[in-house]
């Protein structure tokens, strides 16, 4: 058996909503080091999942109408979904868990009810604020304002009965683990932890481990009532997928302990503090690491679905290829810095990397092996040692310059040392330039081979470097420089020479096109602009009026039938119209209303209105106007509605409203 292992996780996905491009940067990232560890002969675990429980999702299930089991099998299961999204984007996890399959709840419900047995979990009361409408506890940091952050009411002080897990008894060893080991990374996050959850005033506090006020949740099997906090049943999920406290899978000697927790910064607290000490207290060995990496925002902002701001990894994967998205992910942000992703960033990157750098070299290459020798290079080549140096000896160093960066997981680093290759490959055609050569065939024939031989070379070993972050791409790139299954190993990358001497090249399609940045990022903005406005509510109302008005002064106003005789737009005015309107009085009424915006005059002639009329006369453009045309206003999406008040015709002019 392979003595080579390597196990590596995702966070497991909280099915609340669709997930955007923040979440494919974890996924992804843990994809290319599963596929790299592959390419280096390791047999490779790679897990991935979604946390399924919790009260969010109970309180969604429960707006949607649906229980949160239908809830979350939408979200994870259905066409569009979180599994889609993987097949999609080319996730090659071996293994995929959801906190609501059956044994993981009882591997739960065991490690639950141990670590209670060993007194680490014991029962106490959870002090909190409660929102008694919406049923919720909250913490003093989660008020908005004092208030609740679900509805905007008053919340009161109150006590619900829960366990506890004693981290207090862990911080120690916690603290030591983060300090004294390389636990997680980077370095700059453990500080931070340290400082703010360990060293803090009062140390590191017991943590609330279980909930009463909702159900949706592992349910604590000795004590009814309680659910077991979302945040131990995730966690463990990590060993619950290999087997641990189940008889499921049997692979907990093989892959535990996991060799790298992949997470977003936000989470490492429950990674960096809380995982471990559970761990301690069940006494299990520690992962190996934790890396935090950092966050993606949109244009300098927050992703955030109510902003509308959200980068769908569908939209963009369709426009572009999968391959592409994946590959400026680890390209462009240093895996443990945020990052602001941007359209020009994301088509800069396709048009620089891809379609110039990369791009370029593979279709230049292959396009004069056709052209000068049909596609099959003669043996015979002329190598020049002087000129052929630059190029043949950085790309001997590249597999060791890689492998360092891919371990310390500095993917951005990594790409930067291949495309350095490719660039000084597309300088060395230029020296060369083969075309020159090819003038005359009967004396240079030996030596383009050799520069043609070069190229393909260093694309070849390139492109094995690559294929972790562009599978699909590097297996078309394989074809067209006739690199068989040999031509693409690990062992391979790190010698020179192994395609053979009268290799077979096709020209292939174009793999990486230039994208017309005016025009996409045109497009890109316009469905950012719809993006925004369908996060926007659809009907807002305005807040009814506080004020009251006494039952006289209501009266006082007198409203009638008015039927349009006539309606104009108003010479230098894009907002009125101007109504002559019969009250019944046998006298005209004129009316200025600022409506041009939503109605055309010709539509509103014969139409009956509602307009007040003993408001004082007040001029408009010059004109006067005798009263106000009654309307109902509300916005839609953020846009401003307005629909006048109209009646039936059988209603008179004139007749009062009341
Ligand atoms: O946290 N940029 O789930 P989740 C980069 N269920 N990464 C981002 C991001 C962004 N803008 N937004 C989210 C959870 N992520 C828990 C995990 S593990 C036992 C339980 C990352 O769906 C985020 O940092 O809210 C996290 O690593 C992952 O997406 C899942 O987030």
């Amino acid at each position: 058996m392979n003595d080579k292992r390597f196990y590596i996780t995702t966070p497991i996905y909280y099915p609340s909503g669709k997930l955007h491009i923040g979440h494919a940067y974890s996924t992804v990232a843990t994809d290319a080091m599963a596929r790299y560890k592959r390419l280096c002969g390791y047999d490779v675990m790679f897990l991935t999942g979604t946390d399924e429980h919790g009260q969010k999702i109970e309180s969604k299930a429960k707006e949607a109408g649906v229980t949160p089991q239908e809830f979350v099998d939408n979200i994870v299961a259905a066409p569009g979904g979180v599994l889609d999204l993987w097949k999609l984007m080319n996730i090659s996890y071996d293994r995929f868990i959801r906190t609501t399959d059956d044994y993981h709840v009882e591997s739960i419900q065991k490690i639950f009810r141990a670590m209670y047995d060993k007194g680490d979990i014991y029962k106490g009361a959870y002090k909190g604020k409660y929102c008694t409408p919406c049923e919720s506890f909250w913490t003093e940091s989660q008020l908005v304002d004092g208030k609740c952050p679900d509805c905007g009411r008053e919340v009161h002080d109150a006590e619900e009965e829960a366990y506890f897990f004693r981290a207090s008894k862990y911080a120690g060893r916690v603290r030591d683990l983060l300090l004294n080991t390389g636990f997680l990374e980077p370095r700059s996050r453990v500080n931070e932890m340290v400082n703010n959850f360990i060293d803090c005033e009062g140390g590191l506090q017991d943590l609330c481990v279980s909930r009463t006020s909702f159900t949706w949740g592992v349910p604590v099997d000795f004590d009814p009532g309680h659910v077991v906090y979302v945040w131990l049943d995730a966690l463990f999920n990590y060993m619950t997928a290999l087997g641990y406290q189940n008889d499921k899978y049997n692979d907990l000697e093989r892959f535990w302990p996991a060799d790298a927790h992949f997470v977003g910064k936000e989470i490492v607290r429950f990674h960096a503090i809380y995982w471990p000490a559970f761990l301690m207290s069940m006494e299990l060995p520690l992962p190996k690491k934790v890396y935090g990496h950092g966050l993606l925002n949109f244009n300098g902002d927050k992703m955030s679905k109510s902003k509308g701001n959200v980068v769908d990894p569908h939209l963009l994967s369709e426009r572009y290829g999968v391959d592409a998205l994946r590959f400026f992910l680890l390209r462009s942000f240093p895996f443990g810095s945020d990052g602001n992703f941007t359209n020009e960033l994301l088509i800069q990157t396709i048009n620089n990397d891809l379609a110039n750098d990369l791009g370029n070299l593979v279709s230049r290459t292959t396009a004069m092996a056709e052209k000068y020798f049909g596609g099959r290079l003669p043996e015979a080549r002329q190598e020049n040692p002087e000129l052929d140096g630059s190029l043949t000896s950085l790309v001997s160093g590249l597999r060791g310059r890689y492998e360092e960066q891919m371990e310390k997981f500095q993917f951005q680093n990594a790409l930067e040392d291949i495309f350095k290759v490719i660039q000084r490959a597309n300088k060395y055609i230029d020296e060369n330039a083969p075309w020159a050569l090819a003038k005359d065939m009967d004396v240079n024939g030996p030596r383009l081979a050799a520069v043609l031989y070069n190229l393909l070379e260093a694309v070849r070993i390139c492109t094995v470097l690559l294929t972790p972050f562009m599978p699909e791409s590097c297996e078309k790139i394989f074809a067209q420089i006739g690199a068989e299954e040999t031509a693409r190993t690990w062992d391979s990358a790190a010698q020179w020479g192994v395609l053979p001497a009268a290799v077979s090249v096709t020209k292939g399609e174009n793999l990486f096109p230039r994208i017309d940045m005016a025009k996409e990022l045109a497009e890109l903005d316009a469905i950012q602009e719809e993006a925004k406005k369908a996060a926007l509510p659809a009907v807002e109302i305005e807040p009814l009026s506080q004020e009251q008005v006494d039952f006289d002064t209501f009266c006082k106003s007198d409203f009638r039938a008015v039927k349009v005789k006539d309606c104009q737009n108003v010479k230098k005015s894009d907002k009125l119209l101007k109504f002559t309107l019969d009250d019944g009085t046998g006298t005209d009424r004129q009316i200025l209303s600022g409506i041009a915006k939503w109605y055309k005059p010709e539509e509103l002639i014969g139409k009956t209105l509602v307009a007040i009329v003993n408001l004082p006369p007040r001029k408009m453009m010059g004109q006067e106007s005798q009263g106000m045309l009654i309307s109902a206003v509300h916005t839609e999406r953020g846009e401003e509605r307005l629909h006048l008040l109209m009646v039936d015709g059988a209603i008179p002019a004139g007749a009062k409203l009341c």
